[in-house]
């Protein structure tokens, strides 16, 4: 099976130093203004579009999609939050595991249900292993999927993780703080997680600032995933400023 969207994602990030991905909730983006916004942020640096969300109440999902497919050439990568988030006009779809749980539906219940569509599709599915790290208050990742996220002072804890990620192979390793966090994912927790797996990480949650942004990539992110800060101020100046504190190299 090829893997072209993370093969590309990843000679990005090598050489840029780290890849910028942009997590558009199709629930909290008014459908007229998703264009401008993402021609807006391609120009301004996202190297890929993650679209999704824990809770999307109306049938703009896909339809999302085929706008960002429409204005840009960046790829269009699922984020999935249940089941329902499946669709072959996406370019990739990160298929997940929230390995920090206990909770088999999310472990692998809900995987063995979409696995034969994702197939039937032909979408590229990116194994990865999700994990959900405390960050203060009940985050909707928490609450939907029903499980009980990492300590967020226990960096050991995570490494077990993610070294129990790597040996099963998963591609990537995504570190969790939850979307609109109060406290982002410790820089401890990620380099120590980088020092001791080799999975590339993506981090995202509650990061507020591009300063916010580097100090992950700093820490060992390959990844970094902003989404309600931009919800809050999308403009080009900031996803620049964004995309540079990312693109360390
Ligand atoms: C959530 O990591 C993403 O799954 C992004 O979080 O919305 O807090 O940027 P924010």
């Amino acid at each position: 099976m090829d893997f072209p969207i993370y093969t590309s994602l990843l000679s990005t990030a090598k050489s840029k130093g780290a890849c910028y991905f942009v997590l558009i909730d199709p629930d909290k983006i008014a459908a007229e203004k998703l264009p401008s916004f993402v021609e807006q942020a391609a120009e301004a640096g996202a190297d890929a579009f993650l679209i999704g969300g824990s809770l999307i109440v109306d049938d703009s999902f896909e339809r999302s999609i085929k706008t960002i497919k429409l204005h840009t050439n960046v790829p269009a990568v699922i984020f999935p939050g249940g089941l329902m988030q499946i669709s072959k006009e996406a370019d990739a779809l990160l298929f997940l595991s929230i390995i920090s749980g206990r909770n088999p539906e999310h472990l692998i219940g809900s995987q063995v249900l979409a696995a034969p569509i994702v197939k039937k599709i032909g979408l590229e599915a990116i194994s990865t292993a999700y994990m959900l790290i405390e960050s203060g208050k009940t985050t909707s990742a928490e609450f939907m999927s029903n499980t009980r996220p990492l300590p967020r002072h226990k960096p050991d804890i995570a490494v077990a993780h993610a070294l129990a990620a790597e040996i099963l192979g998963f591609k990537l390793i995504y570190l969790e703080a939850g979307s609109g966090a109060e406290q982002s994912v410790p820089e401890e927790m990620i380099g120590a997680v980088a020092k001791y797996c080799s999975v590339p990480l993506i981090v995202g949650g509650g990061l507020k600032t591009p300063e916010d942004a580097r100090k992950k990539v700093l820490a060992g992110a390959k990844f970094i995933v902003t989404g309600t800060v931009l919800e809050k101020n999308g403009s080009s100046n900031l996803i620049k400023e964004f995309a540079s504190a990312i693109h360390t190299s």
